[in-house]
């Protein structure tokens, strides 16, 4: 039984994933490894509802602080919320929208896991497990 569910999803997935309502996080993976300072989280966020979802903030226990943040000419900035399209979904990937996870609490080796709590407008809060991937690894993960 757990093995034919295992199959039925997407085999190859390598991030985080984790659904509520209409709401879905997943290939959630986190570049590193990282030092003290900070890191970058990317994700797929897809919203099956039929109004928009507003990610409004994210919290993680092994961070003080994460940012939404944006890329806009070639500079990452921080934006105060992130909207996923009605029946669509959003890609928070390097260059573009990402989290940025800042004074963690300790560093972070590959292999590592960190928590992430993504809060909506609707008040849904995800909890997703993420994964310490290398960088490369962490874009491949996310392409699948
Ligand atoms: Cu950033």
């Amino acid at each position: 039984m757990v093995v034919a569910l295992a199959l039925g999803g997407c085999r190859s997935e390598v991030g985080g994933r984790a659904h509520l309502g209409d709401l879905t996080v997943s290939h959630a993976v986190l570049s590193g490894p990282a030092s003290s300072a900070q890191a970058s989280a990317f994700l797929v966020l897809e919203n099956r509802g039929s109004a928009p979802a507003t990610l409004l903030g994210v919290h993680s226990p092994e961070a003080e602080s994460v940012q939404l943040h944006n890329v806009a000419g070639g500079r990452m900035e921080p934006v105060p919320q992130i909207e996923v399209p009605t029946r669509g979904h959003l890609r928070l990937i390097p260059g573009q929208y990402h989290l940025m996870l800042e004074g963690l609490v300790h560093p972070l080796a590959i292999g590592d896991s960190v928590t992430l709590e993504l809060r909506f407008s609707s008040g849904t809060v995800l909890t997703v497990q993420v994964p310490v991937l290398r960088y490369g690894d962490a874009v491949n993960a996310l392409a699948e």
